[in-house]
């Protein structure tokens, strides 16, 4: 009889409580450092051309950047083949590269489903293609030991809300529109987004990231909702920052936008290789490899994770540029990864002209990005006497001498082009 007086009360008790418990796993994802970003979906097909003409601005808002009506974007559905769409090779492009996890657009905000919804017929099933693109990818990532994340536009869906397209700007591209004529947001969330989410994470097995975007509008309350339901559906799921209200289990930096200072909190940056998230064949303005790698490192040396961008052309094919920037940096973390993965931000106050630091336990590791000069390098400040010093890729030794200062002479081989990472190794852990 008491036991179930107990049960009774828990069970009030927890009536009306507005969040589930929390207990997500940060742990994978402080240790990456490095994801891939998959934006894929209509605009892949217009890839940045509306009846013959360019239209300017990042792809995947080519909908709302050129006011074309859904009867006629939904058309763009036939010519969305995935003919050549290998999910394992992407996953092996992000694996390589030394990504950790991949995020794939299932709804961005022109509200197509990358996957089989029987929430909305706006979905794959429109495409010629025969199969569920998202099972496939899920399944590639798992086999390779790639972590799982789900993008999810959970309030922008111009397919539901064609009049805030056709008729109204928007205030920058994540801002509210000008004025409000979305329609009803719980009507949405609750028929549709919720619904959806539900899908996502009750048929694809585990998920590890739900990525949220564009909260816009939205109450508290709402972008709460969000974050419940992946409490509920799948407890471990980390949700991203963007869900709203600071709701999410890590912050967001804006897009390409590069942490100034180190920081304390668990934060990401997203990045695009050219101008472009979503695929547009005249974009040729492609970031150099070598300064991807630098910002995946710079990210890292600030305490920040990084995820660069691909986005796959519309029968499932990777721009070859893109291919050579991940590549480039495969090459890159085939030997210097640890020097990344699981690190801190730089335990140091300076900021270098040669390059950055990061940190894991009582190890440094200096990244080169331009020669020194004087072809050495002095670190002020240092709380341990450092016991070795060597190049991370090759372990040749580099010479140093500590006093006040540790100056340290690097060898005269290095190329800076690629790279080289000096590794020091020190009696205790640095500050
Ligand atoms: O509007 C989107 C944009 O298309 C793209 O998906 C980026 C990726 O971070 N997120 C939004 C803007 O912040």
């Amino acid at each position: 009889k008491w036991l179930s007086i107990l049960l009774l009360c828990n069970m009030l008790c927890s009536c009306g409580k507005t969040q589930q418990p929390a207990n997500p796993d940060m742990e994978w994802w402080r240790e990456a450092r490095f994801g891939m970003f998959v934006h894929w979906g209509l605009y892949s097909v217009a890839a940045g051309e509306w009846k013959g003409k360019q239209i300017d601005g990042i792809g995947e808002w080519i909908q709302n950047f050129a006011k074309i009506p859904n009867s006629e974007y939904e058309k763009l559905a036939s010519g969305f083949t995935m003919a050549n769409y290998r999910p394992e090779e992407w996953v092996k492009l992000a694996k390589n590269a030394g990504a950790r996890y991949i995020i794939f657009t299932t709804k961005h905000h022109e509200g197509f489903c990358l996957y089989l919804s029987s929430v909305s017929d706006f979905d794959v099933e429109r495409t010629p293609y025969k199969g569920d693109p998202l099972k496939e990818l899920v399944e590639a990532c798992r086999k390779h030991g790639i972590k799982v994340g789900l993008y999810y536009s959970h309030r922008q869906d111009w397919h539901e809300e064609e009049a805030a397209v056709m008729e109204k700007e928007y205030d920058g591209h994540y801002g509210k529109p000008k004025s409000e004529v979305r329609p009803d947001a719980d009507k949405y969330i609750n028929e549709k987004a919720l619904p959806q989410i539900k899908e996502l994470l009750t048929r694809y097995g585990k998920i590890d990231l739900l990525w949220y975007d564009t909260p816009m509008d939205l109450t508290e309350e709402q972008s709460r909702a969000f974050v419940n339901a992946v409490r509920e559906l799948q407890p471990e799921c980390i949700v991203n920052g963007r869900v709203g209200y600071d709701l999410g289990d890590y912050g967001m930096l804006g897009d390409n936008e590069m942490p100034c200072a180190k920081v304390s909190q668990d934060l990401e940056m997203v990045a695009t290789m050219n101008r472009t998230w979503g695929y547009k064949k005249n974009d040729h303005d492609w970031k150099k490899p070598k300064d991807i790698l630098c910002s995946l490192i710079e990210c890292a040396s600030r305490g920040v994770n990084y995820v660069v961008n691909v986005g796959p052309k519309a029968d499932g094919t990777i721009p070859q540029p893109s291919v050579d920037i991940m590549n480039f940096i495969g090459e890159w973390m085939k030997t210097n990864a640890e020097s990344i993965y699981g690190t801190t931000a730089n335990p140091f106050n300076d900021n270098f002209p040669w390059g950055f630091v990061t940190r894991k336990n009582n190890t440094l590791y200096l990244h080169l990005l331009r020669q020194p000069a004087g072809n050495s390098i002095e670190l002020k400040g240092m709380l341990s006497p450092i016991e070795k010093a060597e190049m991370l890729s090759s372990g040749e030794e580099v010479s140093f001498s500590c006093e006040n200062i540790c100056k340290l002479t690097l060898p005269d081989s290095l190329d800076y082009e690629r790279v080289p990472v000096l590794k020091l190794t020190c009696k205790e852990p640095v500050h």
